[in-house]
């Protein structure tokens, strides 16, 4: 396997972006509605079980949860590992929540992703079921306007028939006006994607 995560460590959590550190290496976040599959992607990704906590609750994570992460690229000939910071992000859109949280983390999400330094990559997490909702096409919109490539990810591919799948990825990708292959399919459940993932993680934080 080309890809490895060599070390995964919960650093700190952060309640917005004036509590975080000034960024030292390269980061990387995921961003997507409450219960999409955030944590559980980081979990699957990181190959543990619960250093992200996960939870039949929607809305379970409101603080910005920061893991240190090396990741080990074997593709070349002598292998080469980096270091990175890793963020999990609050989920928006989740019905239940008050008004006022909502707004607290639709304000956290836009600082955030509007203005962290040190931001290489943003992978946005869309269920591979659903279309994007008014929510997610904002937040698609800010990160296209200060110009970052997003990485597109479709979770919980398992909960649709093979067949279905392509389908479903041509739909998403129409809908946000991006090409099929920026489009990678997921699921934490059923080992689907981990490394085109991790893939696409380096090649948008390593410059050749
Ligand atoms: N079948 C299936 N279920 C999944 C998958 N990924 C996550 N889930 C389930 O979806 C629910 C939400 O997962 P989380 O990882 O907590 O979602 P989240 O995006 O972190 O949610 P918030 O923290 O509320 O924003 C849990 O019940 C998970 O078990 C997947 O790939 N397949
Ligand atoms: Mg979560």
């Amino acid at each position: 396997m080309p890809f490895n995560i060599q070390e995964s460590d919960f650093r700190t959590s952060a309640a917005h972006l004036g509590q975080m550190a000034a960024p030292l290496l390269p980061e990387v976040a995921f961003v997507g509605r409450s219960n999409v599959g955030k944590s559980s992607l980081l979990n699957f990704l990181f190959r543990r079980k619960n250093l992200v906590k996960v939870s039949n609750t929607p809305g379970r994570t409101r603080l910005i949860n920061i893991f240190d992460v090396r990741v080990q690229n074997q593709e070349a000939e002598s292998s080469e590992s980096r270091d990175f910071v890793w963020v999990d992000l609050p989920g928006y859109g989740y019905a239940k929540m008050s008004k006022k949280l909502k707004h607290e983390i639709s304000d956290m999400l836009a600082e955030y992703l509007g203005a962290r330094q040190g931001l290489y990559a943003v992978c946005q997490l869309f269920d591979l079921r659903h279309q994007p909702t008014a929510e997610d096409r904002e937040v698609f919109q800010t990160l296209s306007m200060r110009g970052f490539q997003v990485i597109i990810v479709a979770t919980k591919a398992d909960k649709l028939a093979l067949s279905k799948r392509k389908p479903a990825r041509i739909k998403l990708a129409k809908a946000l006006g991006v090409e099929m292959r920026q489009v990678v399919l997921t699921s934490s459940e059923a080992d689907i994607g981990r490394q085109d993932l991790l893939a696409k993680i380096w090649k948008a934080c390593v410059a050749d």
